[in-house]
């Protein structure tokens, strides 16, 4: 026998095994934020039917000052998932306003993103001090131990939302683990609205949502060397109330085999079966009281903006050890 050549395979290997051998398939949503896929996102925060982005910029334009107020004094600000940091100026402005010197630490996956945001804050925060940091969340939150002094959390974009309720408890309760008394957390949730306004968000017109969730494929034909036929697949996004949350996958136009090399495994589909690729969450005030307080943390403020679509909940620690 001919010995194959040895490739190392990426991390997230073993859960593209897992994911496309159970009944339903599925594949992690994290597998869409490669170079491509983080562009694409990207297009679609400037897309007119995908309102969260700008609806989160519209409370942090109006309530940054009352924020600031709420969040106290002397603090640093650190923001999980910062990307490039292209709405945070706004809040970063409102505290430098506040006291002389602001701390500000960006924490992302990606170097480039890091780069971007630093250029992008100092050139437009006086007062304000970039300190990027490259850390990987499925490592944990030991580098908040890091920063010294009072500090406000950042996690906005709904990002949360990709986090089954339990799942989004103990992330929030690995956070507060590494905070004490004074610190807070500002978090960004989107809000359950009518099935109108939510699906095309998920399903936009110019079809870059449908490319988005198809990289996916892309990404495991270029790195697992797999055959999928991008054109035997469509792009879905439903709707479910019960668990309150868009449901996104990718369903099989076709009876069809796709094998994927790299996992030297085979995966049969029947026509309309579906891989669910993502979940997003759509919170009512009452579940998000309901995340927070087991994980550790105690509701103190909601701003919502003009239309009541999105909401930014600043939340303290609270007092009673978990
Ligand atoms: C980055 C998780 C907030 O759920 O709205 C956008 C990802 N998926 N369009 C979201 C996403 C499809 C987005 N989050």
């Amino acid at each position: 026998m001919i010995a194959r050549e040895l490739v190392a395979l990426p991390a997230y290997a073993e859960e593209v095994r897992e994911g496309l051998a159970s009944y339903p398939k599925s594949l992690p949503c994290k597998l869409f934020y490669d170079s491509d896929g983080s562009a694409l996102f990207e297009e679609i925060t400037d897309l007119p039917e995908y309102y969260l982005t700008r609806t989160e910029l519209e409370i942090l334009r109006d309530r940054s000052q009352e924020i600031a107020a709420a969040a106290g004094f002397g603090t640093s600000i650190v923001e999980l998932g910062a990307g490039t940091a292209a709405k945070t100026c706004t809040l970063l402005q409102a505290f430098s306003r506040r006291q002389m010197r602001v701390p500000y630490f960006p924490v992302d996956i990606s170097p480039t993103a890091l780069n971007e945001a630093r250029e992008r804050v100092e050139g437009e925060c006086s007062g304000v001090t970039v300190r990027p940091v490259v850390a990987d969340f499925s490592c944990g939150f030991g580098f908040l131990r890091s920063i010294g002094g009072r500090k406000v959390v950042l996690y906005l974009g709904s990002s949360i939302g990709n986090f089954d309720p339990g799942a989004a408890v103990e992330m929030l309760a690995t956070i507060r683990q590494q905070l004490t008394d004074g610190d807070a957390l500002l978090l960004g949730t989107d809000l359950v609205k009518d099935e109108s306004i939510l699906l095309p968000a998920y399903n936009d017109a110019k079809g870059v949502t449908d490319q988005f969730n198809k990289n996916v494929l892309c990404r495991l034909n270029r790195e697992l060397g797999a055959n999928f036929d991008l054109s035997s697949f469509r792009h879905v996004a439903l709707w479910n109330p019960e668990k309150s949350r868009i449901e996104i996958y990718l369903e099989s136009l076709r009876a069809q085999s796709v094998h994927i090399p790299a996992l030297n495994v085979g995966a049969k589909f029947a026509r309309g079966e579906r891989i669910h690729t993502e979940n997003s969450y759509k919170y009512t005030l009452p579940m998000v009281a309901e995340m927070l307080k087991p994980a550790g943390f105690e509701l103190t403020r909601t701003w919502f903006d003009h239309r009541k679509w999105f909401a930014l909940h600043l939340a303290g620690v609270s007092s009673a050890r978990v």
